[in-house]
């Protein structure tokens, strides 16, 4: 076990400047698990000088390309062998069945692999600038970013923003969630070992009020990118606003998933269960709106209680849980809150909807999987994103019923529309206002894919070309071809620019 957690600051570990400490508690058992080091503005600035340091001197950012993407892909390989050792310590930390953070975490060598091949794949252009000039565009590294991760994915989420960040040549300061430090940490650890110069990637762990808000209020950053809640995005993008920076925001939602009457009813309800319930339902992508065709509608949702409530809830170490706790009491205390307010305000439960019963669930934060129905536009359910286990269901009438109820939310980051007609798939994906549409699915995700949405659900993109672009900024080169050199005051004809 890790005791205490070090921050990692141009390539050593160190304990805060102050000696302050964080505790980390398993949330299937309420035990405290470690401690760890708790960053103040001395480490901030410690960590963004390192950071700086390395970019200046050019040693990642000046590596050919080839270069970096081999060291990436050695982390790649070097992730691969410690996949189980990870899934167990993040089951630990963030209570996500094994099963689910083992199936997860097999795959995130591909994002260090993909970034690489990106890195070297990349080009620049040569617009027709004309006249007797040649224009050179290129893209370049910004510099030093500050990456803010949540607790929910912990390794995936920073894996994804790691990974293009590296890929394009900047330096990093990463800051995870205090609920799920460990093995972003020993990421940070892995990437040196893979050859990743010492100062190009540090790590501080602390608390959001403190660490990640000193971090994000930085003036030496020149990108800051986070995933968490809306409101912690708004914060941090108005400090990208105040230090002029780019930012990129991954934050709420609350997905749709649309069942049309042509569907088989058994394959759209194993669609919505696992829309909704994948990581305890704590996933910005869930399943939070299942809504029905009216035809249909009896039926899935008869189906759908009934394997709700025989979901396996349990300790997530165990190979069969299907449901862990909640990361923590307060998110349980959310969720609980969410669902009594349904309640309140007429809503139905019908099925979960509360904290099970038994010893075994004394001192983790469990809840059991929850479906709601009756639930109207008046209803707070309706708009608020819950972040727990929690989804309700709803019928429409026709596919404009469908999009318009689909639409008629605050977040856009991403819903399924399950139909076998093609030409309707495509029809309604078209018109939701939403970042990613799945079509007979939900939750799959690939690096070479875009992830990212509209409105509340925030700004730019992860994953892809566009992610990797996210970390570079063009840099024009204009270069004079003509014979004689230009003397804009030493002549009467016409002026011309180009
Ligand atoms: O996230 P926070 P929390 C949503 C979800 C959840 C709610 C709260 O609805 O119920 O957010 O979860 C850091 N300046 N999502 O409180 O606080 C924080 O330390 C700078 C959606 O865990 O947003 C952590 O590293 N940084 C989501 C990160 O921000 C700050 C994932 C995210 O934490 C900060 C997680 C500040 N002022 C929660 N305050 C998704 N999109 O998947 C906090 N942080």
């Amino acid at each position: 076990m890790i005791d205490p957690l070090l921050l990692h600051i141009d390539g050593k570990q160190v304990p805060a400047a102050d000696g302050e400490t964080v505790a980390v508690e398993n949330p299937a058992t309420g035990e405290h698990l470690y401690d760890v080091a708790h960053a103040g503005a001395a480490d901030v600035d410690a960590a963004v000088a390192a950071a700086r340091a390395a970019f200046e001197d050019r040693r990642w950012s000046g590596m050919r390309p080839r270069d970096r993407a081999r060291i990436l892909n050695r982390a790649a390989a070097l992730l691969a062998e410690r996949i189980d050792e990870f899934a167990r310590l993040e089951t630990l930390q963030i209570g996500r069945p094994l099963r689910e953070m083992r199936a997860q975490m097999r795959r995130l060598p591909e994002w260090l692999e993909y970034f690489g091949a990106v890195a070297q794949s990349a080009e620049g252009t040569v617009p027709e600038f004309g006249g007797d000039h040649l224009n050179v565009v290129r893209r370049v590294p910004l510099g030093v970013a500050g990456l803010i991760t949540p607790w929910n994915h912990p390794l995936l989420i920073t894996m994804k923003k790691l990974s293009a960040a590296l890929a394009a040549g900047n330096s990093v300061v990463v800051k995870p969630s205090e609920l799920g430090p460990a093995v972003p940490a020993a990421l940070v650890l892995l990437l040196e070992e893979a050859g990743v110069p010492a100062g190009v990637v540090n790590l501080l762990t602390g608390l959001g009020a403190t660490t990640g808000r000193l971090l994000s209020e930085h003036r030496g950053l020149d990108k800051l990118d986070i995933t968490g809640g809306t409101e912690t995005g708004r914060t941090v993008a108005a400090s990208a606003g105040r230090s002029l920076i780019p930012v990129t925001a991954e934050l709420g939602g609350k997905a749709p998933v649309i069942v049309f009457d042509d569907v088989d009813v058994a394959d759209a309800v194993a669609g919505a269960l696992f829309a909704a319930f994948i990581a305890t339902g704590q996933t910005c992508v869930q399943g939070a709106r299942v809504l029905v065709a009216e035809d249909v509608y009896d039926e899935v949702v008869d189906r759908l209680v009934n394997r709700t409530r025989r979901l396996r809830i349990g300790d997530p170490l165990d190979p069969e849980t299907q449901i862990g706790p909640l990361v923590s009491g307060p998110q349980r205390d959310r969720v609980a809150a969410a669902v009594d307010r349904a309640r309140e305000q007429g809503a139905s439960v019908l099925c979960g909807g509360r904290v099970p019963d038994g010893v075994r669930f004394a001192d983790g934060f469990f809840y059991e999987p929850t479906v709601v129905a009756g639930v109207t536009p008046a209803h707070d359910l309706w708009y608020d994103e819950v972040f727990g286990p929690v989804t309700l269901v709803r019928p429409f009438r026709d596919e404009a019923d469908a999009v318009a109820q689909a639409n008629d939310c605050p977040f856009g980051l991403a819903g399924s529309v399950w139909t076998r007609d093609v030409g309707r798939a495509l029809r309604v994906a078209d018109r939701l206002d939403i970042g990613i549409v799945w079509v007979n699915d939900h939750h799959r995700i690939d690096p070479a894919s875009p992830w990212g949405g509209s409105k509340d659900s925030g700004i730019g993109s992860e994953n892809g070309w566009d992610a990797y672009r996210g970390y570079t900024r063009t840099q024009s080169l204009i270069v004079n071809t003509g014979a004689g050199s230009p003397d804009w005051f030493g002549s009467s004809a016409d002026l011309r620019y180009s």
